[in-house]
């Protein structure tokens, strides 16, 4: 009898070990443990198309483009939008920070402290941004490509960053 529970027990606790295992690793759009979240680009899709990242840790996004077009990955919220187009964001998730671009030549447009953030993403090259998200950007932001009046945003390559509270 006692060995039937200490069976269980030990059972249960591997169970556990190995649920909480995967999650660790596997999860869409959660870091891993070496705090990378991996997108993939595919045509028109963001692959996961939500993000989920802890304010205060360092993060790095890693995009790889596995379609034909450049983008260009724009990360903010409240779209700019004229006539159907759409341009880019009004808020700019990350207005002020310095983050690290991996190759650092992907950097898109002026360089400046008030210049939105933008960065290309080649056909077949993987992209890594880091950064740390401050606290009072907690909340619901989202990711986008704008080339061509926003006809890549338009066909779908737009996604959702949730910028969650340090627990
Ligand atoms: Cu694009």
């Amino acid at each position: 009898m006692v060995r039937t529970s200490l069976l269980v027990a030990v059972a249960a606790v591997v169970a556990l070990v190995l649920v909480l295992a995967g999650d660790r690793e596997g999860d869409p759009g959660r870091p891993d443990a070496d705090g990378v979240v991996e997108v993939v680009m595919d045509r028109y899709q963001f692959e996961p198309d939500e993000l989920f990242v802890t304010a205060e840790s360092p993060v790095t996004l890693a995009f790889s483009n596995r379609g034909n077009n450049v983008h260009t990955v724009a990360l903010g919220r409240t779209v700019v939008e004229e006539d159907g187009l759409q341009f880019g964001f009004r808020e700019e998730l990350l207005a002020g920070l310095s983050p690290t671009l991996v190759p650092q030549r992907a950097r898109a447009g002026p360089i400046g402290p008030d210049e939105p953030f933008r960065f290309y993403v080649e056909p077949g090259e993987t992209v890594r941004l880091s950064v740390t998200i401050p606290a009072e950007r907690v909340g619901e932001w989202e990711i986008g490509c704008f080339n061509a009046c926003g006809a890549h945003y338009r066909a779908g390559l737009a996604g959702l960053v949730h910028v969650e509270a340090p627990e």
